[in-house]
């Protein structure tokens, strides 16, 4: 139990009296963006939603800040690493749907803590099926695992669907293809209802700001009221399929109604490249940028402003590339096939557009960025820009 607005009943059944309860879901990762978004859907299709946070010194909580305090919304404390404390949450909760979310989901710090990644995202996912089990609710609990494109890594073919073959290309993607087999095995081996989503990249205003996309978005905003002097990315011509996080879990929980557990490529359908949503992206705070040169050579140079950016930006380099940003291995086109997804769940890839994704985030963030003021200055000396947190 956490604090006032937590308390879990352990006494409740599904039917008291005659009165039917609501669903009750499990949440992993429910502080990240994914889960967040996730736990406001499923709160308005009126389930009781629990979420499994990490004890950590420092309180992290601003994704879900807002929900604290909803009746039917709990918080426990466990881990992925850790089996017993995952055991007590699902048998205290005693969950219709547990979503899997929780995963250290950064490509590039995967290859800097490759084990940490694969005890969290490959042992972990084993973690949480072997807790349905031990609390004897492997027939009437479904499971979702957050599976991913990264699968697909040096891509076999273009466009990826289901039956796509996987190359998993760095250790994140290694350690989650565990988690999309294991999820498999236990489908067959005990026949239990758990699937995983193979998501395409899906981003929002609420993603994690070492991301390539929220990258851009905080930059250009930082950029266009001079708090910023330079933006510095990696590969700017890797392609990815971007969708919107907010559509992406409807299609989570779509996965569970399904008459039977099956795995779904879940995309848009639609490729740009990382260059291309730099260039909308500063287009968006009135920034018109051309893109000059090759590798690690290449630069974006303002060359016309507009609306409130500043005069002054004409002419200067504001997006350059560092090889800090380069990956040991980099999976360069990823681009969805949701077909399936579309037939048999109803789902709609293209609710979100691309150009409409980015304007979500740049407008979240010029505001955040008026709110905060001069204080986020970020220097942009290469050796302080790491150091400040703009990391990899
Ligand atoms: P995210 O924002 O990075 O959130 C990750 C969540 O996992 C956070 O709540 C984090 O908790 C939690 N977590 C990490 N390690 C944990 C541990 N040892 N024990 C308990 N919780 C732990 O990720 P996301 O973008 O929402 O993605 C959700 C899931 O989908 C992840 O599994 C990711 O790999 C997968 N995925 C994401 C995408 C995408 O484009 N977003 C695409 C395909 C698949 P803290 O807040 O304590 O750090
Ligand atoms: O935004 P990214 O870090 O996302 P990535 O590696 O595609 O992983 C995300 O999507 C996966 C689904 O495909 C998830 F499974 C995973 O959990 C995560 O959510 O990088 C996107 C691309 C990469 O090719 C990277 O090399 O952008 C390139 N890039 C170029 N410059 C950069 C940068 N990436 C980051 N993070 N930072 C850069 O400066």
């Amino acid at each position: 139990m956490l604090g006032n607005n937590t308390v879990y009943n352990d006494t409740k059944s599904d039917n008291l009296g005659g009165l039917i309860m609501s669903k009750r879901a499990l949440i992993t990762g429910v502080t990240g963006q994914d889960g967040s978004f996730l736990s406001e859907f499923l709160l308005e299709k009126g389930y009781e939603v629990h979420g499994i946070i990490r004890r950590s010194s420092v309180d992290y909580r601003e994704r879900i800040a807002h929900l604290e305090g909803k009746p039917n919304f709990h918080l426990h404390f466990g881990d992925m690493g850790d089996s017993m404390s995952l055991v007590k949450v699902v048998g205290a909760v005693r969950p219709d749907e547990v979503y899997n979310l929780a995963a250290q989901s950064h490509v590039q710090v995967s290859f800097d803590s490759p084990e940490f990644t694969a005890d969290v995202d490959a042992t972990g996912v084993l973690r949480v099926l072997e807790a349905v089990r031990a609390c004897g609710l492997e027939k009437t609990c479904r499971i979702y695992q957050a599976s991913t494109s990264e699968l697909y890594g040096k891509v076999e073919e273009v466009p990826q669907n289901e039956n796509t073959p996987f190359h998993p290309y760095s250790p994140y993607a290694v350690a989650k293809l565990y988690g999309f087999w294991i999820v498999k095995e236990y489908r067959e081996a005990y026949n239990m209802f758990c699937c995983s989503g193979i998501l395409f990249n899906h981003e929002s205003e609420r993603r994690g700001e070492t991301f390539v996309t929220r990258k851009i978005t905080l930059a250009a905003a930082r950029i266009a009221q001079g708090h910023q002097d330079c933006l510095y990315l990696g590969n700017l011509d890797s392609l990815r399929d971007w969708g919107y996080a907010k559509d992406y879990v409807e299609c989570m929980w779509l996965i569970l109604q399904n008459d039977k557990p099956e795995d779904f490529v879940i995309a848009t359908g639609v490729q740009h490249s990382v260059r291309e949503f730099t260039t909308l992206a500063f287009k968006h705070v009135g920034i018109e940028l051309r893109f000059e040169g090759n590798g690690v050579d290449e630069k974006g140079i303002c060359i016309a402003v507009s609306g409130s950016a500043p005069q002054s930006l004409v002419g200067k380099t504001l997006v350059a590339v560092s090889e800090d940003f380069y990956r040991p291995t980099d999976v360069v086109n990823l681009w969805g096939d949701p077909t399936k997804a579309k037939a048999k769940l109803g789902w709609n890839p293209n609710k979100t557009s691309f150009e409409e994704l980015v304007k979500i985030m740049v407008e979240h963030d010029m505001a955040k960025v008026a709110s905060e003021g001069a204080a986020a200055k970020v220097r942009t000396n290469l050796a302080e820009y790491l150091e400040k947190g703009i990391v990899k």
